[in-house]
């Protein structure tokens, strides 16, 4: 697959798409050459609006009508088992939104189906592409703060995210499936592998059907302990969303990101102040800017591992264990229990 622009179609014209095509406009080597969306009319204004030819309201007769290198999945997550499989049938590397999946069990089995074409299956988790998270992850691969033993990701806020995407105050499994899922990946990603988790949710604002709060305690495998926390039901001024808060103390120092996109390293008896705070994009805005230039820098990934430059960032495969932390957190709040992470995957 290496060499050349890659060929890719994209399934789901709504909310969040916009961000994706812009995405793949921004970045080198990749080409959006089709779009398809249930609904013909959405699919006709996002290929008139990104000079998309290939315009298409049915994925199978996209995927037979077009040559392809790789689809790009932004619908919700019903959809997203049958799409992934169809793409896999097709021998195209495949990306998906997150939430990957509803069930783990259907996560595993798009993870295997993606095996067993022998494509590579990547999950649009962009959180951890995150110039913040970026830049955490590069001091503490570069051992600025020791060995990382506490952790605390903190996302709350009180923005209208209702407005555009309405789904979310209609879903039973809502802020975890939505926000937690992001913040375990990156959890994950800067601490290791969770061997136990605790948490409690809460549903704190009127006419939103699931949770829209949520506090975590996790024991990674390393030992090092972590908190995460969430809410949509908070006031706050000014308003912080879309950011992620962040504190990470290591042996010899720690790392703090704030609500205004600062880095703050505490080391060598000193602190060290960088900006986390990416470039609007052209076609961005304040405050999903962060979000959105996290996507240009995930998708640029996406190009480095269709040319064999680089593994997924997350894998589907990765993924799992992400979506373990998710599916876990309610149980573990039903069951008022402390979760043993690989006894519950055993499980499924
Ligand atoms: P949306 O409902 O606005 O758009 C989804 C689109 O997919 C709809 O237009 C729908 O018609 C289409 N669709 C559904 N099933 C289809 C199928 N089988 N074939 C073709 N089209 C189909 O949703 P959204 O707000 O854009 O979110 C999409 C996904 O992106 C969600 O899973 C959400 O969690 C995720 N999301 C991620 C981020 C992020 O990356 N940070 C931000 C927002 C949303
Ligand atoms: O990024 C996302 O997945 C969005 C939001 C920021 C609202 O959680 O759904």
């Amino acid at each position: 697959m290496a060499g050349g622009v890659k060929r890719g179609a994209l399934i789901g014209c709504g909310f969040f798409a916009r961000n994706h095509l812009h995405g793949w406009q921004d970045v080198e080597g990749a080409e959006i050459v089709a779009v398809c969306d249930l609904d013909h009319e959405k699919a006709q204004a996002v290929g008139r609006e990104f000079g998309i030819a290939g315009v298409f309201d049915d994925a199978a007769r996209m995927l037979a009508e077009t040559d392809l290198d790789f689809v790009d999945i932004a619908t919700t997550p019903p959809s997203h088992r049958s799409l992934v499989e169809l793409v896999c049938r097709h021998g195209l590397a495949v990306i998906c939104q997150k939430p990957i999946a509803d069930t783990y069990a259907e996560a595993r089995a798009m993870v295997e189906a993606a095996e067993a074409a022998g494509v590579p299956f990547l999950i649009h988790e962009n959180f951890r592409w995150q110039l913040g998270f970026v830049r955490i992850k590069a001091a503490l691969d570069a051992g600025r703060i020791g060995a990382p033993r506490f952790a605390r990701l903190s996302f709350r806020h009180g923005f209208d995210v209702y407005a555009t995407q309405p789904y979310l105050a209609t879903i039973e499994r809502f802020v975890l499936m939505d926000v937690g899922i992001h913040l375990y990946d990156v959890l994950r990603h800067l601490m290791g592998e969770v061997s136990h988790l605790a948490c409690e949710t809460a549903s704190l604002r009127p006419g939103v059907a699931g949770e829209d709060s949520f506090t975590s305690l996790l024991r990674h495998s390393s030992g090092a302990v972590s908190v995460v926390d969430c809410s949509f039901a908070s006031t706050i001024h000014p308003e912080p969303f879309p950011a992620t808060l962040a504190w990470i103390e290591g042996s010899t120092g720690t790392l703090e990101l704030t609500t205004d996109l600062r880095l703050h390293i505490h080391a060598a008896g000193e602190k060290v102040v960088e900006s986390a705070d990416p470039e609007v994009p052209a076609w961005g805005a304040r405050p999903w800017h962060t979000i959105q230039d996290s996507v240009i820098r995930f998708q640029a990934h996406v190009v480095d591992v269709l040319n064999g430059r680089a593994e997924p960032q997350p894998s589907g495969r990765d993924n799992l264990n992400t979506l373990a932390l998710t599916l876990a957190s309610y149980d573990a709040m039903r069951e008022r229990q402390l979760i043993d992470i690989a006894q519950w995957q055993e499980r499924q």
